[in-house]
């Protein structure tokens, strides 16, 4: 009895501690009344400014592939010779762990490097310099909120030649976050290890 509790409650400690709770997500698969949109300014959850992006749908005339060869992406250089800064909405973080993710790829175009600037409030600033045929990769980064703030995500390509480094998938969860209600089970199971204790 003793052993299938200790058993119970770890197994939950470890459910409760690998908890993540997705708060902003867009794959852009949704986007555009059109397959693809050449500097596009319509994304629900993006704005656009100092420049232009492309929404890029599947197939496509220019030979890009978006993760899992379907759905759309984003080239962060529009089609006005401006890369545009892409800034989601601001995203509410009340204090806690963070885990912030995208994919980008190379422009797949065979048109020299690019670099962009990423940054979230004063969490994330990390610039990234892809060769043209780089495949897509996971950015993956974890932080720690202090107190409660609101931020928004900003992709900020250097240049402007219309080809620019592909994004999609960018998603922000919040980790480790033990709720109430998960707090209250808790209680309850070590309440209950410790009358099994007892016996
Ligand atoms: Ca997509
Ligand atoms: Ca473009």
């Amino acid at each position: 009895m003793y052993t299938r509790m200790t058993a119970f409650v770890v197994a939950m400690l470890l459910a409760v501690s690998a908890q993540a709770a997705i708060i902003f997500q867009d794959d852009f698969d949704s986007e555009g009344t059109q397959t693809s949109h050449l500097n596009y300014n319509g994304f629900t959850n993006w704005t656009v400014s100092e420049g232009t992006v492309d929404l890029v749908g599947t197939p496509n005339p220019w030979g890009i592939g978006c993760v899992g060869g379907a759905g759309k992406c984003v080239d962060l250089d529009g089609t006005t010779r401006n890369a545009g800064v892409f800034s989601s909405s601001s995203i509410f973080l009340a204090a806690g762990t963070y885990e912030l993710s995208f994919d980008i790829s190379g422009n797949q175009r065979n048109s020299g490097g690019d670099t962009m600037a990423v940054t979230l409030g004063g969490f994330f600033d990390q610039n990234f310099s892809l060769n043209s045929s780089d495949p897509w990769q996971t950015v993956t980064y974890q932080f720690i909120v202090g107190s409660d703030t609101s931020d928004s995500i900003i992709f900020n390509h250097a240049g402007g030649d219309n080809i620019g480094i592909m994004l999609d998938n960018v998603v922000l969860s919040s980790v480790d976050v033990l709720e109430p209600g998960s707090l209250a089970l808790l209680g309850l199971g070590l309440l209950g290890l410790r009358v099994a204790r007892k016996r």
